[in-house]
């Protein structure tokens, strides 16, 4: 037995109701009524009703819950049908290219590139070049300029405008923060270093000291409104290392408008991941990219998929966690990656000699 209570404007229109829904043998357990004349009058009625029969509803949850493992189960083996099938597809087509073509598919792939994605750039090549593409250079150099026409690329050296770094918690901001700083001062610039953490200073003390040893400029606020101030405070180049809190990321740059922004990404992170990440950000047009921890991934296809699908140009790789395990990529040395496979996949880092 369960008592459950209902309120109504007054006794009559509540008992009419309840009539209605429960039969006139409805079991009234208590009428309150309350208000006086000022206040809305209103009355409460309870009833008492059968307990739910408890069994059913767990057997009905169960049975929603096979249900619904059983379609997923469907879902899925249906997916991997069609994409079983679609690469088929694929494999069908890339037999019409020249060797060379069907090499360079292959070894793209083999990296973790987006097979349709490699499918599409390769075709292109074929539109292009035809049976030159019998020639493995001429067939390397077209798809290489493919590849150019879809992947930009900023090189951070040229840039003397503040930068923002913007990117998940632990993707490596701070660190590549710290990397960038080295390499443009040994470019001669002048540089000066702000944190900007409304929560944790703490969390900065490492960029500080790094910042002392380096003789360069460090300012840590955890006041918004510091911020352009700070960077509009003098004519070094800064640049800007936020938490990762994505709404306080938002919020820097709603203060920052027109800034450069660098959107740093793990190498690793999943590609769906990437994309939602950069989607977070309605405006990131003056942005750029760059991939961290390119050491801890097997292979490195997947950064040139990425790329093309974001739409953003690539101004910087990281390669480990020392402060010069940075690398600033072009065409040439992006195309060789995306080929070769990771050379700085941990495993295989050799003991220095
Ligand atoms: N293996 C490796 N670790 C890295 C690299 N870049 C950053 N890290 C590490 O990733 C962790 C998070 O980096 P941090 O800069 O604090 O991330 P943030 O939260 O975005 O500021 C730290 O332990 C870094 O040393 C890299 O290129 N390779
Ligand atoms: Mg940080």
């Amino acid at each position: 037995m369960r008592v459950k209570t209902y309120v109504f404007e007054d006794v009559k229109v509540g008992m009419e109701a309840i009539k209605a829904q429960y039969g006139s043998d409805a079991m009234i357990v208590d009428i309150k009524q309350n208000g006086n004349q000022v206040a809305q009058k209103s009355c409460e009625i309870s009833i008492a009703l059968e307990a739910e029969p408890q069994s059913n509803t767990c057997d009905l949850v169960d049975v929603r819950k096979k249900t619904e493992a059983i379609w997923n189960y469907a879902l899925m083996l249906m997916n991997n049908r069609l994409a079983d099938i679609e690469n088929d597809i694929i494999k069908e087509r890339t037999r019409e290219y020249p060797l060379p073509l069907r090499i360079l598919f292959d070894r793209l792939v083999k990296n973790g590139f987006d097979r349709k994605l490699a499918m599409s750039l390769i075709s292109e090549v074929f539109g292009e070049i035809g049976d030159a593409a019998q020639d493995s250079i001429r067939a390397n150099t077209s798809l290489r300029r493919a590849m150019a026409r879809q992947i930009s690329f900023v090189n951070i050296i040229d840039e003397s405008g503040p930068i923002l770094m913007l990117g998940p918690t632990g993707s490596g901001k701070t660190q590549t923060t710290k990397k960038l700083a080295k390499l443009l001062t040994t470019k001669e610039k002048a540089l000066s270093i702000v944190a900007y953490d409304p929560f944790a200073k703490g969390s900065y003390d490492d960029l500080m000291s790094f910042s002392e040893r380096h003789g360069l400029p460090f300012s840590f606020t955890t006041n918004e409104e510091d911020v352009s101030f700070i960077v509009e405070r003098d004519r070094r180049q800064k640049i800007i290392d936020v938490t990762g809190h994505l709404n306080i990321q938002r919020k820097v740059l709603e203060k920052l408008r027109d800034i450069k922004k660098m959107i740093v990404l793990p190498a690793g992170a999943r590609d769906d991941k990437m994309q939602s990440y950069c989607s977070n950000f309605s405006d990131i047009a003056n942005s750029m990219i760059g991939f961290t921890k390119l050491d801890e991934e097997e292979s490195l296809g997947h950064i040139g998929h990425n790329l093309i699908n974001l739409g953003q140009p690539l101004s910087f790789l990281t390669t480990g966690i020392d402060i010069d395990d940075i690398v600033i990529p072009d065409h040439e040395s992006l195309f060789k990656i995306l080929l070769e496979g990771n050379t700085w996949k941990k495993e295989e880092r050799k003991p220095l000699q």
